[in-house]
């Protein structure tokens, strides 16, 4: 057996990693923990902190110059690359009256979640989509998109992305468009109007994908669902009334590498205590309440973005005695189920 000393001392160490190599058995703590520990950590984004600074920006720097005119949202442990959660990248993104966004297109996925404005559109390769408040609109890799604004008033979006999964990969690829804009190819908001019945959907051919076919998951059609079963729906213990958006095609994710949920947390609320391997991001539509991730307490408030590593024990809260709270949430559950890697399980808190 070789002692420490004798290891510092012993010039095969040295020998071999100019040789390229490395000995396992300084390694396998790091390489296979006995569970998963994030480098992410939870953190709170606080929106009416941010926002002055995203209109700041709006103001002092025109389009042309950003391409995009985005506040990454970075967790302070995933700098390098820039991500919010492991795998997934979340930002705030503002456009002005006038203004419009270059046409682009890039192997990762993206999508976007509404938080505030009226009169603004995405064109997704050749499809206009309105965008309202709570509104989810999809652009799936590949697909051309540009977005430009003729309400009034700024208009604020959550962005997604799955760029730090598809960087490590090494599957990244991104392409301008010949021109600022597309042309419109197709009726306006054509895919969600197709697919709104749900169980009726076009028998012509379009093709059936991985990718759900609908542009804009818009914010009617989801106080719809709710409404629908808002007296009767007991939901989960975890995370109370919670709704998946889904590809028609398929019944399940939107996308291949993200699930987008809403989910309704009734008065005083107060959800079970659980973890899973996949990471989410949350984003408050409405309401505030508490989430304990791990050991440390965090509130939340109308707007906030909020970073849940995999695998830390969370539980929700409302404690209004009144109020309902509106969670948007996405996921990489996809990744991480496809891959035969995903659990997730009711816990004891610990401490
Ligand atoms: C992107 O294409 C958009 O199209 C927003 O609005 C944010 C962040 C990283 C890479 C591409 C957009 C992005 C992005």
């Amino acid at each position: 057996m070789t002692t420490s000393t004798e290891a510092e001392t012993d010039p095969a160490y040295a020998a071999i990693e100019d040789l390229g190599a490395a000995p396992l058995w300084r390694y396998y703590g790091n390489l296979f923990p006995a569970e998963p520990r994030s480098a992410a950590v939870p953190y709170v984004w606080r929106y009416h902190a941010l926002r002055p600074h995203l209109l700041h920006f709006a103001e002092t720097l025109s389009l042309e110059e950003a391409e995009r005119r985005v506040l990454m949202l970075i967790n302070p442990g995933m700098s390098d690359p820039p991500a919010t959660v492991n795998s997934l990248y979340a930002g705030i993104q503002v456009i002005l009256p006038g203004e419009t966004a270059q046409a682009h297109r890039h192997a990762a996925n993206a999508f976007r979640f509404v938080i505030e404005g009226d009169g603004a559109y995405t064109t997704v390769d050749g499809e206009r989509l309105h965008m309202r408040p709570g509104d989810l609109l999809l652009t799936p890799g590949w697909h051309w998109h540009d977005h430009y604004h003729e309400g009034d008033g700024p208009m604020i979006w959550l962005d997604a992305l799955d760029y730090p999964l598809v960087n490590a990969l090494e599957a990244g690829f991104f392409e301008l468009f010949e021109c600022r804009s597309q042309r419109p190819v197709v009726p306006d908001n054509i895919s969600s109007r197709q697919f709104v019945h749900g169980h009726l959907v076009p028998a012509w051919d379009i093709a059936r994908s991985e990718v759900s076919p609908i542009g804009n998951y818009p914010w009617a059609q989801t106080e719809r669902a709710f409404d629908a079963i808002a007296e009767d729906a007991e939901g989960s213990q975890v995370d109370g009334i919670v709704l998946e958006y889904t590809n028609p095609w398929t019944g399940g994710p939107v996308m291949p590498t993200m699930s987008c949920r809403v989910q309704r947390l009734p008065p005083g609320f107060r959800g079970a205590a659980f973890r899973r391997t996949a990471s989410s991001v949350l984003h408050v539509v409405r309401g505030s309440g508490t989430i304990l991730i791990d050991d440390e307490r965090y509130d939340w408030h109308d707007r906030d973005v909020i970073a849940v590593p995999g695998w830390a024990i969370c539980e929700l809260r409302n404690p209004s005695a009144t109020e309902d709270a509106i969670l948007f949430s996405f996921s990489n559950e996809p990744v991480l189920r496809a891959l035969g890697l995903y659990r997730e399980e009711l816990t004891e808190r610990q401490g």
